[in-house]
């Protein structure tokens, strides 16, 4: 468990700290002669049965508030101090705001320094500060009147940490390893060292990880979780990690970095939040409101899109879009706080709830559905309700990483959904089943409707189908759905064209009328029909414009391509193929051979070779050593061309 400390300067919290773990946090030589803390201090005390606290100690100077925020994110509890001399003070307010703001619902109040004053007033602070806590995420916590001087009640409060500790146990590991760092030095002999809290997962010895955003790979070479050396240490332990990398040298690392799993390593300038605006606000906040926010151990400057109603006023929660004016680690559920431009007064707090938003359409009502079911609590009923509402479905891997899920998580979470899923080795895709059959149905309906208006073309380009299909999908998903169909027998593909099984092309008018003047001479010259040059002659055509429309005609099935030079209608194809298995059925051995065909055919020595060898190609007869023999019967072969 992670203790942060809050409260008002100089109420005793650094002293109180040194009182529970004998720790002076106060190390720099400034906070000394100041007897102020300016940054995070931290000290630990071990319970023994492998638990162990850990204490953040916060400055309480309004000045060094950016630490105080950097310190309280992440932690499990908060430790509020209050003197009793003054009673709560501003920075007791603001303090208290910023845990209620971040949602820490488990905390102590200390009343300090009680040898200052009368029984009387420490009752009388005990009700005022039991009053202020009562609508906020602290409401109900125990107050423990002390003395950071003399002793007097730390015992108390330190059996009631303890006990909260082994209660809340080790904090579920869940998710991908995420520390925020909170500081960075270098130790002689072991190179670069950071430290912070971890917000999820476990790390080991050995594991390689990003330094977020900045992207640079390192290896964890040792770690200290909550002070004492480990082999590991996981969410709800400050660790202190031993790292290095090639490119470590380079980079500077600094507080605000995150040090994390690869897989959550996707930095954000433009994330989607659920915030509520501090109810003594006096303003309503308006949209593209300039702000600084403050997440994890981070602070930068952004702006503020309100996503409905224009604002949002004093008190109440709405959705928004903070667009940064640099990349941060965000995910899902993350926790921030939002100070005005100049960072004096804490306006808001929010959560994160999803951190891959688009720049475009952010407020639109589709976008907003979105959102609301990203706001769902748990990530299965969060994808469960987008499914729903995604008829083109939704990358996974996306949302995996929204959620912070670790490959096992997410591989059980889409287990116990009903989902298609679409995968290849760059992404995933997942869409529910009902969506999956619409947009099948979507592609057949496109195709049937294409040959209808376009009969005279066999049938279209993926690409084109793409285009005309209302509902977008990535290449991966629409290659899927093609196949399926192709599989089911409702498509069929030729080359990169699909069409409808059924469909075969329909000639245009201009078309049909070249084949008026065509057919007749290829007709007219019975088994022998005229050469491609003949034809374009007695036509008075270009040959190469002739060759185009006969090719045309032969996807047609109006003409078969014989030889290379010669088209043949199929009627002339089966009746020459009727000769071979005639010719086949007459002799003994079933063989025939070029010379028997050229008599009976008289097409002549050089066609009978040309013929002969197309019907070998076509599979209706097979070489011999002596001839050839039937293969497959004609009328197998060659009918269904042929008008017969
Ligand atoms: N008499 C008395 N003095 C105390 C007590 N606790 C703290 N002090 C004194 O109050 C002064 C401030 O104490 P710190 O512990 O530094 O206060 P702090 O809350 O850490 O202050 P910041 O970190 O600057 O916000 C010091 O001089 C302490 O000795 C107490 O219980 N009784
Ligand atoms: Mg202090």
């Amino acid at each position: 468990m992670i203790v942060a400390t809050a409260g008002h300067v100089d109420h005793g919290k650094t002293l109180l700290l040194k009182g529970l773990t004998g720790v002076d946090t106060d190390r720099l030589p400034q906070e000394k002669q100041r007897g102020l803390s300016i940054d995070l201090g931290f000290a630990y005390r071990d319970l023994g049965q492998g638990y162990s606290l850990g204490f953040v100690d916060v400055p309480g100077h309004e000045r060094f508030i950016r630490n105080m925020l950097a310190g309280v994110a992440g932690v499990d509890f908060a430790l509020l101090v209050v003197a009793v001399d003054d009673g709560p003070m501003p920075q007791t307010l603001e303090h208290l705001a910023i845990l209620d703001l971040l949602g820490v619902r488990h905390g102590a109040v200390a009343l300090s320094k009680i040898d200052r004053v009368t029984p009387e007033r420490v009752e009388e602070v005990a009700h005022e500060v039991s009053a202020l806590l009562e609508n906020s995420s602290l409401s109900g916590a125990p107050v423990f009147p002390l003395s950071g001087l003399s002793g007097q009640g730390i015992d108390k409060l330190r059996v009631y940490l303890e006990d909260a500790a082994l209660q809340m146990g080790e904090r579920g590991a869940a998710g991908n390893f995420r520390l925020a760092v909170d500081r960075s030095f270098t130790v002689t002999g072991a190179g670069v060292v950071v430290t912070g809290s971890v917000f999820s997962g476990r790390v080991a010895v050995g594991d390689q990880l990003i330094l977020s955003p900045r992207g640079t790979r390192v290896r964890v070479r040792a770690i200290h979780s909550q002070n004492q050396p480990s082999q590991s240490g996981s969410a709800g332990q400050r660790c202190a990690l031993n790292i290095a990398g090639p490119d470590l040298e380079k980079s500077q690392i600094s507080r605000g970095d995150w040090l994390v799993d690869g897989r959550v390593h996707v930095p954000t300038d433009r994330f989607d939040a659920s915030l509520r605006v501090q109810g003594n606000e006096t303003d309503a906040l308006k949209h593209w409101t300039p702000a600084h926010l403050y997440l994890g151990a981070a602070d930068v400057i952004c702006r503020v899109a309100v996503l409905q109603d224009g604002v949002l006023l004093p008190g109440s929660s709405g959705l928004v879009q903070l667009v940064l004016d640099r990349p941060i680690g965000a995910v899902r559920g993350d926790r921030f706080i939002l100070r005005d431009q100049s960072a004096r007064r804490t306006i808001a707090g929010g959560t994160v709830v999803d951190p891959f938003s688009p720049a475009r359409g952010r407020a639109r009502p589709r976008r907003i559905t979105w959102l609301q079911a990203m706001s769902q609590e748990k990530p299965d009923e969060a994808l469960r309700q987008l499914l729903a509402r995604s008829p083109a479905g939704l990358d996974l891997d996306r949302f995996a990483q929204a959620w912070n899920l670790t490959a096992e998580e997410a591989k059980n979470l889409y287990a116990n959904l009903a989902l298609k899923r679409i995968d290849d080795d760059s992404r995933s895709w997942g869409i529910a089943p009902a969506h999956w059959q619409a947009y099948r149905q979507s592609l057949l309906t496109a195709v049937t409707d294409w040959h209808r208006q376009k009969p005279e073309s066999l049938g279209l380009h993926e690409y084109e189908l793409a285009r005309i299909v209302t509902v977008k999908v990535p290449a991966l998903v629409l290659r899927r759905a093609i196949t399926d169909l192709i599989e089911d027998g409702n498509l069929a593909r030729k080359g990169s064209i699909v069409h409808i099984p059924t469909h075969g092309p329909r000639p245009s008018t201009d078309d049909l009328k070249l084949w008026a003047k065509v057919e007749p001479l290829v007709i007219g010259g019975g088994l022998r029909p005229p050469l491609i040059r003949e034809l374009a002659a007695d036509l008075g055509m270009e040959l190469r414009q002739l060759e185009g429309f006969l090719n045309q005609a032969a996807q047609l099935g109006w003409l078969i391509r014989v030889a290379g030079n010669r088209y043949f209608t199929p009627e002339v194809v089966l009746a020459l193929a009727s000769i071979a298995e005639t010719l086949a059925a007459e002799a003994a051995d079933g063989e025939f051979d070029p010379r028997s065909y050229r008599d009976r055919s008289g097409i002549g020595r050089n066609l009978t070779i040309e013929v002969l060898e197309f019907f070998d190609k076509a599979g209706l007869t097979r070489r011999t050593d002596q001839g050839r023999r039937i293969n497959t019967p004609a009328r197998d072969i060659f009918a269904s061309s042929a008008q017969v």
